[in-house]
């Protein structure tokens, strides 16, 4: 980027809001100003855009696609100032033209196109491919609805659309010359050729036209700027059109809509897979749109025959959400470009790479098999051969797993198995953590594993070190500057380097300086939005993700509800002062969720209000958690809640942000909690419960029963029955739900076989805290293990051993 002086910059400022606003800065918005610098920026970026996009066609180096239906990229304009190289002088020229930067970065809506973990992910991974200079971007969708807004009316929670779009949206450029057209439904003609191929044609399909939005992916600092393209639905224009029935259609209204609803809102649960026909509907229209694309670009940039496509393109499928890929490269292949069944075959499979993010079965997907067939015929076609061809090389090849074949077949029970389809259609599949990966092999995907061997791998997740440290901690980052050098900036296992001044009294002061800042900072952001007071010298123990059973904010819940029964036994009880600080959305269906919800509203609403407890305990639930959100949190956490059920959560990648900001983990034996550990040691972390071979086996063997724990454990009773006594709800039947739910259905989390280890551990982290100076030692201790966890490390492993890429300016000096 072209470095300005600060003089520079605000010149350019100044002359924007002229030019656009035609007033002079001093009476110009803050709305105003983001509008100058985000446009301002975006002429910074253009030109290495471009320069990017001639690089990668001239060295034709091979391009990296991450398809995936869900990108949550948060707000971009002080990202952008930072890895542009402009983030100070930025902040610099606002505050002397008597502006606040953070309440100017604060106006941007973040867009919601996530769910959480995996959409998120997805988005650090297009910052680390910028960041390391590898040709890598990202197919998604333009959602006019993200994820609703989260209110509490009455410890409720209610969902509110989310029309991020309202005010425009400064990133994106609209490319109406590439788009593209989707055909639904139809039906499928089979000819015989002269030389004997068949020959397949489509009649009556139902056109959607696919328009795609470019966001600029700006690495750090290294002029190389990435593309996510993220597709809108759109009726096709008339004059596209072949016969006056169609015209006529395409001009109803309720026609008009129904397409537009192909990119209307973003599915909001990520727990259970319903097999709505919007949602295959969505599913096809971003890997059709993406596939074309690439196909179409390919063909542009290169001379050399599709034959050759595995040389030069990956496609890396998050989740099985763009399974569909598999079929439509094919049906491209074989169809448009005339290739037979093997080449298509061959080719495919050496292009495709999935990542499994899940091994809970209510959220794996399948498809009734006559809704794809309906909705998409020739599609459908395909996945019947991929299956039965599938199915003859088990029988013939490997007769050892033939009686596995109904639990292996794509096409089983008139459903069709979309991670099935996955891994037979791909040459990788990949876990998100050592232990995720290793239940895949042995146990989900045994069978699989047995046939592919060499496809399964480990690629841990990781997160951006610029977003979730840089930017969000600048005090701690400059802290680490100060001491151990800017090296940890590009290189961020350089962080170990702190682990020589985790003894160090006065930089431990510093730290904890910062930490306390931090916290002041967060204490005023809770004020400001729910009115609370927080005490910043209180400890922080955080708990931030989307609520699942599986994710357990029932047990830390009931931990809350056994301290307090304490106090109001004990006022004089001895304690450091705690505030529990929670951020949750629960899908708008599930049930039980949004009980736990109400429950941890009913709670912090007792407990913030009960004289008796005299600030010795906070409850704060923060409404709409998102993104910007936990930038503002994760920062001044002191304690981070992993304690999902062991074998349950994948990866979870919270725990990675806050060990990053210096928490420390409260955490059970689960996704990369265990390899955290691993590298802190067990004196930096705080482990407990079972373990996943314990819980797999109660599942697999019995011999839990949850009544004897509350017939036994006096506190887990009293806590259950203040439940369902209604003592912490008007009505008698709030909270009933929860009690029959643990009780009747022998709690299938865990819940109450993990009270007693979850109290016992935090005991330990009282102690550990009592003691300032080794908390801080173990603090600093995490911060310094934490490089590792950055998405840079994840991306460098998923290049060099799945798409076998180098970045681009050392393969090509
Ligand atoms: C599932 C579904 C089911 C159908 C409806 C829409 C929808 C949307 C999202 C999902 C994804 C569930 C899987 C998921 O989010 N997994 C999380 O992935 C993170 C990144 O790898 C990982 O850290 C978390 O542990 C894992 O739960």
């Amino acid at each position: 980027m072209p470095q300005f002086t600060v003089n520079e910059l605000t010149e350019k400022i100044k002359h924007k809001i002229i030019v656009e606003n035609q007033k002079d800065i001093k009476d110009a918005s803050n709305k105003e100003i983001y509008g100058a610098l985000a446009s301002l920026l975006i002429e910074e970026i253009q030109y290495n855009w471009d320069t990017t996009n001639k690089k990668y066609k001239e060295i034709e180096c091979k391009q990296i696609y991450y398809l995936s239906m869900e990108f949550l990229i948060g707000r971009l304009l002080e990202s952008n100032l930072l890895n542009c190289g402009l983030l100070d002088i930025t902040n610099i020229a606002l505050k002397n033209l008597g502006f606040d930067p953070e309440q100017i970065y604060a106006l941007e809506r973040d867009p919601g196109l996530g769910n959480g973990g995996l959409g998120r992910l997805a988005a650090c991974f297009l910052d680390s491919l910028a960041s390391l200079e590898y040709a890598g971007h990202g197919y998604g969708i333009r959602y006019q609805y993200g994820l609703f807004e989260q209110r509490f009316i009455h410890g409720n929670q209610i969902e509110l659309p989310d029309y991020w779009l309202n005010d425009g949206y400064a990133w994106e450029t609209r490319k109406e010359e590439e788009s593209l057209c989707i055909h639904f439904n139809g039906i499928v003609h089979m000819f015989k050729k002269n030389d004997g191929n068949l020959e397949f044609k489509y009649e009556n399909t139902d056109k959607v036209m696919a328009i795609p939005y470019y966001i600029p992916i700006v690495g750090y600092q290294n002029k190389i700027i990435n593309t996510l393209r993220l597709w809108s639905a759109e009726p096709v224009l008339n004059e596209k059109m072949n016969s006056t029935k169609e015209v006529t259609r395409y001009q109803d209204l309720n026609h008009q809509h129904s397409i537009e609803q192909i990119s209307g809102f973003l599915y909001p649960d990520d727990s259970t897979h319903d097999g709505k026909l919007l949602r295959l509907k969505q599913q096809y229209f971003l890997v059709s749109s993406s596939i074309q694309h690439i196909i179409q670009t390919f063909k542009r940039n290169h001379s050399s025959s599709l034959t050759c496509l595995p040389e030069k393109v990956a496609i890396q499928i998050n989740d099985t959400h763009p399974s569909m890929a598999i079929p439509e490269l094919m049906r491209i292949l074989m169809d448009d470009e005339g290739y037979g069944w093997d080449i298509a075959w061959d080719i495919t499979t050496k292009v495709i790479a999935y990542t499994n993010h899940t091994t809970l079965s209510e959220a794996l997907e399948t498809w009734p098999k006559e809704m794809l067939n309906q909705l998409l015929p020739r599609i459908y076609m395909i996945i019947e051969e991929i299956n039965e061809r599938f199915c003859i090389n088990i029988w013939y090849e490997h007769p050892n797993l033939r009686e596995r074949i109904p639990e292996m077949a794509i096409i089983a029970d008139n459903q069709v198995h979309m991670a099935r389809l996955a891994i037979v259609g791909s040459f990788s599949v990949n876990g998100v953590a050592r232990i995720h990966t290793e239940i895949l092999k042995n146990k989900e995907m045994k069978h699989f594993y047995t046939l592919y061997p060499d496809r399964f791998n480990n690629k841990t997740n990781g997160i951006t070190h610029r977003r979730w440290l840089l930017k969000v901690n600048p005090e701690l980052s400059n802290l680490i500057t100060e001491i151990i050098g800017p090296e940890w900036i590009r290189r961020p296992k350089q962080l170990i380097s702190l682990i020589k001044y985790s003894k160090d009294r006065s930089f431990l002061e510093k730290f904890y300086d910062v930490k306390q800042k931090n916290k002041q900072k967060l204490a005023n952001l809770v004020h400001q939005r729910t009115g609370i007071l927080v005490d910043h010298q209180s400890i922080f123990d955080v708990q931030i993700k989307r609520l699942h059973e599986y994710k357990r904010q029932l047990l830390n819940i009931f931990r809350i509800i056994s301290i307090y029964n304490d106090i109001k036994n004990n006022p004089n009880l001895d304690m450091i002062p705690r505030t529990f600080i929670f951020g949750a959305k629960a899908a708008p269906s599930y049930h039980l969720a949004k009980e736990v919800i109400k429950l941890i509203n009913k709670v912090a609403s007792i407990v913030n209000h009960d004289p008796d407890i005299r600030g010795k305990l906070k409850v704060i639930f923060l409404e709409n958690y998102n993104v910007s959100l936990a930038e503002n949190i994760i920062p001044a956490a002191d304690i981070s809640e992993q304690i999902s059920t062991a074998s349950k959560e994948a990866s979870g990648t919270g725990n990675m942000k806050m060990m990053m900001n210096g928490a420390l983990t409260v955490g059970t034996l689960d996704g990369a909690n265990i390899e955290i550990r691993d590298l802190v040691g067990d004196k930096n972390i705080f482990i407990f419960g079972l373990t996943a071979e314990e819980v797999i086996h109660y599942q697999q063997n019995g011999g839990y029963n949850a009544v004897d724990i509350y017939n036994t454990d006096e506190r887990v009773k009293r806590i259950l029955d203040q439940l369902h006594h209604g003592e912490f709800g008007k009505h008698d039947i709030e909270f009933k739900d929860i009690y029959y739910h643990i009780l009747s259905h022998n709690d299938p989390y865990f819940v109450l076989k993990d009270f007693d280890p979850f109290i016992e551990i935090h005991n330990f982290v009282e102690q550990a805290y009592r003691d300032q100076f080794t908390w801080l030692q173990m603090s600093v201790t995490n911060i310094a293990h934490s490089g590792k966890f950055s998405s840079d490390r994840t991306i460098q492993q998923y290049a060099s051993e799945i798409w076998k890429i180098k970045p681009v300016y050392e393969s090509y000096p």
